[in-house]
């Protein structure tokens, strides 16, 4: 029976999932998460993230990543009970955007690693900048337009790459590490994403950033799968020499590394191109064909669907992404996703349980009550000076603050995700808050469509190990369908489906239009 190794550096954790799979018996027979906070607390991490003075600017160290992913193969190999030998391919995912910057010493330090000291402390004077950026960031708005008025406006910038200029897309980062700290940008050998620099790690080799990764840069040509040189020229001088390749998300860049099977026994297993989160939990949640959509909870909340060509997004909020399947996929990313249900959650001394009851305790609509829920700086839509609104009601009432931040978040999901188009019936729903029943029956009544988690709640890692197989099959010279890779691990928990009320889906459609409102008169307010 064959095994394959998922791992997935999301933003506050490294988690790890094994498959076996043997025909028809397909099980995970191994799962493990570690939280960076707990697990590696000397960076000073909250969250994932390193604190900062500046509310726009999100960082996080690579060092950490890369240590994180030493301690959870080890955990892999010594405490799964698994024999490794029969592991033949490891993937994974990556949270999108983040870059890691090398130098030519970053470079020859992956490529000869020594299994006989901890994979950090081999990373002395690898990075031309120790703090990397990651998708929270917002600090580049100014480098955002400079690319934008370079490439000929936002809407050539998106149907290029897919995207207009996003704060938190690699592209715009990078012009503000080369335009700010030009010293450092030349001593810098190759920016990776964080999936490529950890699959680099793990091949000890540089690997290529697979097309669906590749697609959150604001640099590669789209349709294409190549980098797109009028957007590289509107980023930073010399830029190509800098990028990793680019290649098919079921590439096989190389094996794992002597570090690997040198120091934990794995075997010479293929390592194939990481991805990114939101394109691993495509293929985790079976979203690997139209007219199924996913929302996921997790730090972010995020909806994405599959899509068979290339559409772009005419209000320029949402974006397009490379599917791991070779095709497209389209999403919009929410900032204020859990991370803004805790700060309610806390804020009235709950636990999540007591959070359910709330919102069992409340009537749908919340009796006219409305809340904008930006406590961090928001991607979808665009606000870049965070600060809550509330409509009808204070802080201090608890139920109705609850209640008003799961609705505030379902219906901006909604209005932000109608020009995909989607005829949805049943969303299929992941991420650590998917486990909140109360908070799915309103995702259900918002959409006026079924919610339902599945079985493998970490469906990015899920996705990873899926990809992980997929690759290896097809390297072997075998085809092999989605449908029969997906098959029995991407099942829905039909136990835990939640339906939508007709009635309560009837005072939700009233709502979008008084939420949509408050949400364009609030932008102007911030605009002026
Ligand atoms: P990521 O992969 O983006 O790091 P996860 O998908 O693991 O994040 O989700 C983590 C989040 O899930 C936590 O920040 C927490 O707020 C949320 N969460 C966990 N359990 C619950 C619950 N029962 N109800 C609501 N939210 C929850
Ligand atoms: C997607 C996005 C986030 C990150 C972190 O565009 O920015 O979902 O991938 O999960």
């Amino acid at each position: 029976m064959a095994l394959y190794l998922g791992l997935d550096a999301s933003t506050q954790s490294l988690s790890a999932i094994v498959l076996e799979v043997d025909g028809a018996t397909r099980r995970v027979v191994f799962e493990r998460s570690l939280a960076f906070d707990v697990v590696a607390p000397g960076y000073g991490t909250r969250h994932g993230v390193l604190p900062s003075d500046d509310p726009l600017v999100a960082e996080s160290s690579p060092r950490m990543w890369a240590e994180a992913l030493d301690r959870m193969m080890a955990v892999v190999a010594r405490e799964s009970g698994l024999d490794l030998s029969r592991l033949r391919a490891v993937s994974g995912s990556g949270q999108q955007h983040g870059s890691v910057y090398l130098t030519v010493e970053g470079l020859r330090a992956i490529a000869g690693l020594d299994a006989g000291r901890p994979l950090v402390d081999q990373l002395a004077g690898a990075f031309s900048r120790e703090r990397s950026p990651i998708w929270m960031d917002s600090s580049t708005v100014a480098e955002c337009r400079a690319i934008e008025d370079a490439v000929g406006g936002a809407a050539a910038l998106a149907r290029l790459t897919g995207s207009r200029a996003f704060e938190r897309f690699t592209g715009p980062q990078i012009r503000k590490f080369a335009t700010r700290h030009p010293e450092a940008y030349a001593r810098t050998a190759r920016i990776h994403l964080v999936s490529s620099f950890l699959a680099s790690l793990l091949a000890g080799a540089d690997t290529p950033i697979d097309t669906a990764d590749g697609a959150g840069m604001n640099l590669m040509d789209l349709a294409r799968g190549e980098w797109a040189a009028a957007a590289l020229a509107a980023t930073a001088p010399d830029l190509a020499s800098r990028l990793p390749a680019l290649a098919r998300p079921w590439t096989v860049a190389g094996r794992l590394a002597p570090y690997w099977t040198g120091r934990y026994g794995f075997p010479p297993a293929k390592a194939v191109v990481w991805s990114g989160d939101n394109p691993c939990s495509l293929v985790g949640t079976g979203v690997t064909r139209p007219g199924r959509v996913t929302i996921s909870l997790g730090t972010s909340d995020t909806l994405f669907g599959y899509l068979d060509a290339p559409r772009v997004d005419p209000s320029g909020a949402g974006h397009v992404f490379g599917a791991p399947t070779g095709e497209w996929m389209t999403l919009v990313c929410f900032k204020n996703g859990s991370l803004a249900r805790e700060r309610v959650r806390d804020a009235h001394g709950l636990d999540w349980d007591a959070f359910a009851r709330a919102l069992g305790a409340t009537p749908p609509g919340n009796g006219g009550r409305i809340m904008l829920p930006w406590f961090e700086p928001e991607i979808t839509p665009p606000v870049l000076a965070p600060g809550v609104r509330r409509y009808g009601f204070d802080a201090a009432d608890a139920a109705a603050d609850v209640r008003a931040v799961v609705e505030a978040q379902m219906l901006a999901m909604k209005i932000h995700s109608r020009w995909m188009g989607a005829r949805v019936d049943t969303i299929h729903a992941t991420g650590g808050a998917s486990a909140n029943r109360a908070i799915l029956q309103v995702m259900a009544d918002v959409f006026g469509a079924a919610a339902v988690p599945l079985e493998v709640g970490n469906s990015a890692c899920l996705g990873a190990a899926l990809r992980a197989y997929h690759a290896d099959v097809v390297s072997e010279g075998h085809a092999i369908g989605w449908d029969e890779v997906t098959a029995g691990f991407v099942e829905p928990a039909n136990r835990h489906r939640v339906a939508p009320d007709r009635a309560t889906s009837a005072v939700y459609a009233g709502m979008e239009r008084d939420y949509a409102a408050r949400e364009a008169e609030a932008l102007r307010e911030e605009s002026r």
